[in-house]
């Protein structure tokens, strides 16, 4: 694999910092060993009909490789995975078992995880969010409560460090806000397990480092 181009954004606000969804493709690619270039956009080319025919949503990241284009973060990550059996197990069992997790990262815990942190970094003083805020708090706690009770006497979700873990810590991530993971043991300490990982640091390094200090 080989001129592997990332698209970033050249700013974004401090809370943002280390939560920008590039960084789940920069430290999959860490953990490949695998070099990438990095290219930075701002809003007026996420705006732009040609951004939009590489990522149709306008957003980041946009992952490409010789003639291929991708985006949505999950699928970057698999796609790379795919070329790294530390990342995703050759034996077909383990390797379904692995992307259940990967789905279950983006689908069942990120949806309600994004909610509440809308409502706390977008919405935050509104009434509506004040009122809505609870039952979405509730919501998030019960998926914490059922993942801790799965990782109880485990360090990965399955077996080794596998982009399962990758996607699951960079989605608990998004609750860096809050108390929430810190509250329950086993989650704080398999999240600080995986973020101690050196591609982690690398990745959040690298991504941090691109940041402008202004918008534009
Ligand atoms: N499901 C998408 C979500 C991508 C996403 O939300 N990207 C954010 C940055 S983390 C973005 O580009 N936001 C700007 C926008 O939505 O216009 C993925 O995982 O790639």
């Amino acid at each position: 694999m080989t001129g592997i181009t990332v698209t970033a954004f050249r700013w974004v606000p401090d809370f943002a910092r280390g939560l920008v969804r590039d960084l789940r493709v920069r430290w999959a690619l860490e953990e490949a060993g695998i070099p990438y270039r990095q290219r930075l956009i701002g809003l007026d080319d996420q705006a732009s009909e040609a951004y939009r025919r590489r990522q149709p949503f306008g957003q980041v990241p946009v992952y490409e490789e010789g003639m291929l284009t991708l985006f949505e973060s999950g699928a970057i990550v698999l796609h790379i995975a795919e070329r790294c059996e530390a990342l995703l197990p050759a034996d077909a069992a383990a390797c379904a078992r692995v992307r259940a997790w990967m789905f279950a990262a983006l689908n069942t815990l990120e949806p309600p995880i994004q909610n509440l942190a809308e409502i706390d970094l977008f919405h935050a003083g509104e009434a509506w969010a004040a009122e809505r805020r609870p039952q979405v708090e509730e919501a998030v706690k019960l998926r914490l409560s059922q993942l801790a009770c799965w990782l109880h006497d485990r360090e990965y979700l399955e077996g080794h460090f596998t982009a399962a873990d990758l996607l699951m810590t960079s989605v608990l991530n998004i609750l860096r806000h809050t108390d929430l993971v810190a509250r329950v043991p086993a989650l704080d300490a398999y999240r600080r397990n995986c973020e101690a990982r050196p591609a982690y640091r690398k990745a959040l390094a690298d991504q941090l480092a691109s940041f402008a200090d202004q918008p534009g």
